[in-house]
């Protein structure tokens, strides 16, 4: 039935779900340590793209890169207020297009850009003309925000390494109330063709969770990311955005703290299960493509680094996942992704004409084979201030330049080197390497 050519395709509704600043810290991307049998269930129902990375670690120009489906410095969306309506009026979204192709196209929750906590329960920076229907939840976890504890308190409480263990039941949690009111929707439009985006607030900080997800993770037990001494001697000052290392925040805090994002993962991850048990309930399991994805990676330690804005591979790789209809189950695709791809690969999944200038390309000949032939490298920016930090990652390799290498480049091998601790940039025995990299990278930003 999929990819049938040549008749009529049977009209998939689709499913969009979307987690912020989630890390690949997953079951099915091989971490033992934290639990989250939901979305490992999806992707066994489904393909795990084990590297796939995002645009721009940063909300906004992440999520309005993947959603119109340029790159950003076609948006020009570097930062978390302006809207990208403002310079580019025409633009078709991924929604926007589901919309103008006879779906019904609704979102609860956060998809387009969000302060995170300040504007939960608003519209945030939202896209009014994507969506027939909008609906944001706001849950206890709002209210409760004079309880959170943080550990950074000169860091703004959305960019601050804080938590709260709540009381309560997972359904009184922002997005608790999220599944609650799209499964509200999904039965309502269980019959019509529909585009239905999910956008959970966690694991974005602050990390709020009723108590039994902390219970999970006992501070002692957590395993903190291997450092290994001397590690930031070779990497430019640019590349760091956590300032000194951690933040200062000793191990003992930061155990704490690292369990509570984890704490944070397992909730949000419970709320995925209630969405994909409603699903199948709904006997929508069978017509409904279900993506998952997160807006950008997360640091939590590596290089004494906290959070995302990093081209480390923590802040520029994503958990994402695809499962289709009668397409393959429980399969693994290591090519180079990007989140750019999510929108021509709906497109083609559903019959659907995308606009010429989307910057990706689809990816359903991974989803029929996943280790087909596949050339493209992934590309990632991040902003300094003034100045751009930019990335390409092939299967081996990331290469790294700082202000078009005038404050530093880096360049490291995953095959040998998976945490990033040795920057082979001019060193004499990679200068091949290095050479055709930076070629590739000046391909992507052009
Ligand atoms: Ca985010
Ligand atoms: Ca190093």
């Amino acid at each position: 039935m999929l990819f049938r050519t040549g008749y009529a395709q049977p009209k998939y509704n689709v499913l969009f779900i979307a987690a912020d600043d989630l890390n690949n810290d997953l079951g099915c991307y091989g971490n033992t340590y934290v639990q989250s049998p939901n979305i490992d269930r999806l992707a066994g129902s489904g393909i795990r793209f084990d590297r796939a990375y995002n645009q721009f670690p940063l909300c906004s120009p992440s999520r309005t890169s993947l959603l119109t489906g340029l790159r950003p410095d076609v948006t020009k969306i570097y930062d978390l207020k302006e809207h990208f309506r403002e310079r580019n009026p025409g633009l078709v979204t991924l929604p926007q297009l589901f919309k103008n192709s006879g779906y019904f196209s609704a979102r609860v929750g956060k998809i387009f850009h969000y302060g995170v906590p300040s504007q939960i329960g608003t519209n945030g920076l939202d896209d009014p003309d994507s969506w027939h229907q909008v609906i944001n939840p706001k849950g206890r976890d709002k209210d409760e925000e004079d309880q959170v504890i943080n550990l950074t308190p000169n860091r703004g409480l959305g960019s601050a390494l804080a938590w709260h263990i709540a009381g309560g039941a997972d359904d009184e949690q922002t997005d608790g109330l999220i599944v609650t009111e799209a499964i509200k929707l999904l039965e309502k439009k269980k019959s019509d063709p529909f585009f239905l985006a999910v956008g959970f607030f966690r694991p974005h900080t602050p990390y709020i969770a009723p108590k039994k997800y902390f219970d999970l993770y006992p501070p002692a037990t957590v395993p903190l990311a291997r450092e290994i001494e001397n590690d930031l001697d070779d990497i430019p000052d640019a590349a760091l955005f956590t300032k000194p290392p951690h933040w200062g925040v000793k191990e003992a805090d930061r155990r704490k703290v690292h369990g509570a994002y984890y704490a944070s993962i397992s909730f949000m991850d419970a709320q995925v299960g209630r969405l994909l048990d409603a699903l199948k309930s709904l006997g929508l399991s069978d017509n409904t493509i279900v993506v998952f994805w997160s807006d950008h990676g997360y640091n939590v330690g590596q290089h004494g680094q906290w959070m995302k804005q990093s081209l480390f591979e923590n802040s520029a790789r994503v958990p994402f996942i695809i499962s289709v209809p009668g397409g393959l189950k429980n399969e693994a695709c290591g090519r180079t992704v990007e989140l750019l791809d999510i929108y021509p690969t709906l497109a083609e999944l559903c019959s659907l004409k995308a606009p010429e200038t989307l910057g990706g390309k689809s990816l359903a000949p991974l989803l029929r084979n996943p280790r087909s032939a596949w050339d493209k490298p992934a590309y990632t920016q991040v902003r300094r201030g003034q100045i751009f930090g930019r990335s390409v990652r092939t299967e081996r390799w990331r290469y790294n330049e700082w202000d078009e290498g005038k404050q530093g480049k880096e360049l490291y091998d995953h095959d040998k080197d998976p945490d990033e601790f040795y920057n082979l940039a001019g060193k004499e025995a990679y200068a091949g390497v290095q050479k055709e990299l930076a070629a590739l990278l000046k391909k992507g930003f052009p």
